[in-house]
């Protein structure tokens, strides 16, 4: 039996890829698989599988995915990565690409004040996955941990940095399904489920293309 396609979930540790791949797996109890744990020194992958659900869940470690760890090894976990797309992009029907709203303005801003000559971790990453013509989604999770204003006021900040460093952004609701220009982003929120519906809608539309 062919293996079912497969949903890339990526991004740093704590930004809530396991909270939205339980929200996506139809009875959470059960599935299997623990994911993206990256302790030795090989990337583990587990692909969560569910008799329910028509793809499994791929959750795989961002670029500088630790905030305490060494800087070769990160470069390392950076390179694995980089090795396990190259061989295996084809797999991949859709990538999630969750962000931490709370990391948001620290990231943007330190890439201001010390880094001009490179670009934010998470648009290098999402350049790097566009490469290989991977349709994917920023979901910009923990949307629930701020004000409204505040959200969009970072909001804004992302989308005009990423714009610095060559990538548009769009709300999913302003994108046009198979617009290869625009990125779409969702405002999410694993805890409350915010747009989980709109979530799930994309998937679907992707699944069945
Ligand atoms: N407030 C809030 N907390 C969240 C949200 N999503 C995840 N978390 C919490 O963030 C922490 C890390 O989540 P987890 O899914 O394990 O992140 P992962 O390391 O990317 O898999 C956990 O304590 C979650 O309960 C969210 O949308 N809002
Ligand atoms: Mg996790």
């Amino acid at each position: 039996m062919n293996p079912k396609p497969t949903l890339l979930v990526i991004g740093n540790s704590n930004v809530g890829k396991s909270s939205i791949t339980r929200l996506l797996v139809p009875n959470p109890r059960k599935f299997k698989g623990k994911i993206g744990k990256t302790p030795g020194s090989t990337l583990l992958i587990k692909p969560v599988i569910h008799r329910n659900l028509p793809y499994q869940i791929v959750d795989l470690p961002g670029f500088g995915y630790m905030t305490h760890s060494s800087r070769r090894r990160e470069e390392h976990v950076k390179k694995q990565i980089v090795l396990h797309i190259e061989k295996n992009h084809a797999d991949y029907f859709f990538g999630l690409v969750v962000i931490n709203i709370l990391r948001i303005e620290d990231e943007m801003n330190k890439y201001l004040i010390e880094n001009k000559k490179t670009i934010p971790l998470s648009f290098e990453l999402i350049s790097f996955l566009r490469e290989f013509k991977i349709p994917l989604l920023i979901i910009i999770n923990k949307i629930d941990k701020l004000s409204n204003s505040d959200k969009n006021k970072i909001i804004t900040l992302f989308a005009d940095s990423a714009k610095q460093s060559g990538l548009n952004l769009v709300s999913l609701e302003n994108h046009k399904f198979g617009d290869k220009i625009n990125n779409p982003y969702l405002e999410f929120s694993a805890l409350k489920k915010t747009n989980l519906g709109k979530l799930n809608q994309i998937i679907q539309k992707h699944l069945i293309k």
